[in-house]
């Protein structure tokens, strides 16, 4: 389907709009039914803020493009062949006035900014985000703030002024991908190591990164402002709010990522609750497991070999077939897929980065409608494949039924699809007339027949199957969220998904029939008990048994100790750890004491770990609940007790537990450590009843 007709089709007004160069008359990518005016995440009306989404909610899919000076060593420096790619300065700790001599060699000679903006259309992507600046602080277009550019090079052209008029004229919308770090800026701090150049001031790196996005608005009018490089310390949560909030007085029609702000929660790459700016999410290098709630915007970007910069020595590159089901299960998540193409010093992509564009482009060609403008499965897991959807015109819904492996007895099934189908008949979506595949009702699921020679795409065959109604699928009931232990007698409530659909359930630990099953909606628990519950539908069970135990216990004593002093007590040690464990016993490098839980102490930024040992002065007897949020691995015990277990290398990452307490003074230890990349360490606690977890305040840590 041309993307002309498929994306918010509207001439950019001028009534309001922030004076910025309009693109084409004829470039109907660009949203305009936004409010003229100053908007920030916190004013912005959700309708506003889905009518700014909605272009890049139904895109789906985007190109990535690092390309800049570190394209000419590609990974190779002095002769040996280094690795490092855009990290290069900083993987061979090359001194930046080394580095930026580049700039002298930056010819691309083979650019071709129409050439890049057709392969993306022909891929079927609707946007590409081009690194204007990466950390190397190279700019890719004339700067009025710097000689570091395009400008100072045999080059001269500015490469982002024809990307982007390439890439309007071909309608795929043009964003831009903008470092906060910055290794060559002789303001940016902190400095490499190896850099001796003196001086530098944050606050001055922030007004020249300022002026530079304003130039960037002002000139090429991005989609996306696509930030990275956040997470050395001298970033700052309010550098984010008001970056972004400058970003938004410019242009409210601008999409920013959440790289913007300092609320990543690192590889896995969602944004934390607590004001944290930033539009979508932004996993790297990973697909989030399960699907996300709905309503969260997400993009995981990737790399289609191993590197994002040019290497010409990196081979490994995915399949086609790889990159297609990437998309797929991103889009059935309800995530965008950017997928990144890194160009050689000439300005050619990489002949094996176009063979898989262009097979990922064959597919798209047949299939982008089960892409394009789709939403998230409404089933759990599919075993044979993954499913997206679209509204259809009159009330019902269209199921993409993408089939990855046909199933031995050539059924597809549909687990707890409740919907009926409008016609007892489904299509492919690459031969709606080639036949139509019956469609049958098998208690709560349905069946579609699959013949082995309907299997027209071995990457991914797409089954279309209309409903009458948007899916409803039953998965099992809703439990209210309750922990598994309790103090004293509570009321548990199980909620049916749908009002055709009714609840059993059992507290002897049989497994619950129809007619057996006790017909409640709520049940009081007074004793230690194995609740199991299941749907049924017209008397036929519907999706799996759920089962959850409750044990009854008693609240652990609170302890009185003769000195009672505000703050904990921390030690720190050095190393290179993988689990809590590799440093019980490891010799103390310092120690003192710190009034709440946080990383003041930290020695250097990696391959250290810290011990925290006190008392919680835990306000009310109850049930609660503590949450550590951390990067890398930590634990926290409660009266010696593992109540928290987030051990293990990992990126930002949130575990709980929870444990019944008296009202009083509790012994605790917060262990933590940090191998490489970012760190984090936050406790939380939830009073008993809540299920909202905030930082613990500081006057409630005792030693
Ligand atoms: O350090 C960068 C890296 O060079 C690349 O730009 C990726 C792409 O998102 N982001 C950072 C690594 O997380």
């Amino acid at each position: 389907m041309p993307l002309q007709t498929t994306l918010l089709a509207i001439a950019l007004a001028a009534s309001n709009t922030p004076s910025i160069p309009a693109p084409p008359p004829d470039a109907d990518w660009w949203p305009t039914d936004l409010p003229a005016r100053v908007v920030t995440p916190l004013e912005e009306t959700p309708a506003e803020h889905d009518a700014r989404m909605a272009w890049w909610r139904e895109a789906r899919f985007g190109m990535f493009i690092h390309w800049g000076l570190y394209a000419i060593p590609g990974g190779y420096w002095e002769g040996r062949r280094t690795g490092g790619a855009e990290w290069i300065l900083n993987t061979v700790k090359i001194h930046p006035d080394d580095y930026m001599a580049l700039q002298s060699q930056f010819d691309p000679v083979d650019f071709d900014a129409t050439e890049w903006a057709i392969i993306a259309k022909n891929a079927g992507m609707r946007y590409l985000v081009l690194t204007s600046k990466h950390h190397d602080g190279f700019c890719l277009w004339p700067s009025d703030f710097t000689t570091f550019d395009v400008e100072g090079t045999p080059f001269e052209r500015d490469i982002l002024g024809e990307l982007v008029e390439a890439c309007r004229a071909e309608g795929v919308v043009p964003c831009l991908y903008h470092s906060i770090m910055d290794w060559t800026h002789p303001d940016y701090l902190p400095r490499r190591a190896w850099d001796d150049r003196p001086g530098g001031d944050h606050d001055r790196y922030v007004e020249h990164l300022h002026r530079q996005l304003e130039e960037l608005i002002e000139r090429y009018g991005p989609g996306v402002l696509w930030f990275d490089g956040e997470w050395e310390g001298s970033w700052t949560h309010a550098d984010g709010q008001r970056t972004y909030d400058l970003i938004r007085r410019i242009d409210p029609r601008i999409i920013v990522n959440n790289r913007v702000d300092t609320g990543r929660t690192g590889m896995a790459g969602l944004t934390r609750a607590g004001g944290y700016r930033g539009d979508f999410g932004t996993p790297e290098q990973e697909i989030p497991a399960n699907g996300l709630p709905e309503g969260v915007d997400w993009e995981t970007c990737m790399t289609m070999n191993r590197s994002w910069g040019y290497q010409s020595f990196d081979l490994a590159y995915k399949t086609t077939s790889d990159l297609v089901r990437k998309l797929v299960d991103i889009a059935s998540k309800g995530g965008n897929f950017l997928l990144n193409v890194g160009p050689d010093e000439r300005g050619r992509f990489p002949l094996q980065a176009k063979e898989r564009l262009a097979g990922v482009g064959r597919w798209m060609s047949v299939n982008d409608d089960s892409i394009h403008g789709t939403r998230a499965s409404p089933f759990p897991t599919l075993d044979w494949g993954r499913c997206t959807r679209s509204s259809l015109p009159d009330g019902g819904e269209r199921l993409y039924l993408h089939v990855f492996d046909r199933p031995e007895d050539g059924v597809l099934r549909l687990p707890g699809l409740l919907t009926r189908p409008m016609h007892d008949a489904a299509n492919l979506l690459a031969a709606p007339a080639a036949g139509r595949l019956r469609v049958e009702r098998d208690g709560a699921d349905l069946t579609i027949e699959l013949p082995a020679d309907a299997m027209v795409d071995p990457i991914d065959t797409v089954v279309i199957l209309d409903l009458v109604a948007p899916a409803l699928v039953v998965e099992g009931p809703r439990i209210a969220m309750a922990s598994g232990i309790f103090i004293d007698p509570f009321t548990i409530t199980i909620e049916s998904p749908d009002p055709t659909v009714q609840i059993r359930s059992t507290t002897d630990g049989s497994d619950p029939t129809f007619e057996l099953g006790v017909d409640a909606a709520r049940i009081e628990i007074d004793r230690t008990t194995t609740l199991r519950t299941r749907c049924f539908h017209e008397g036929e069970p519907v999706g799996a048994v759920v089962e959850r135990r409750f044990e009854r216990v008693k609240p652990i004593g609170s302890v009185q100790p003769f000195v009672i002093r505000d703050g904990l007590a921390w030690r720190t040690f050095l190393g290179e750890f993988e689990r809590v464990s590799d440093f019980a016993g490891a010799a103390t490098e310092a120690e003192g004491v710190v009034a709440t839980v946080d990383l003041s102490m930290q020695p250097r930024d990696e391959n250290f770990a810290v011990t925290f040992t006190g008392f919680i002065e835990i306000p009310a007897t109850g049930v609660w609940a503590f949450a550590l949020d951390s990067d890398d691995g930590s634990t926290l015990r409660i009266h010696e007790s593992v109540v928290v277990d987030n051990d293990g290398l990992h990126s930002a990452l949130e575990k709980s537990g929870t444990i019944a307490l008296e009202a009083g003074l509790h012994p605790i230890r917060i262990d933590y450590f940090e191998g490489t990349g970012q760190d984090d360490l936050i406790l939380k606690w939830s009073s008993p009843g809540s299920d909202t977890f905030m930082r613990i305040p500081t006057e409630r840590f005792k030693r």
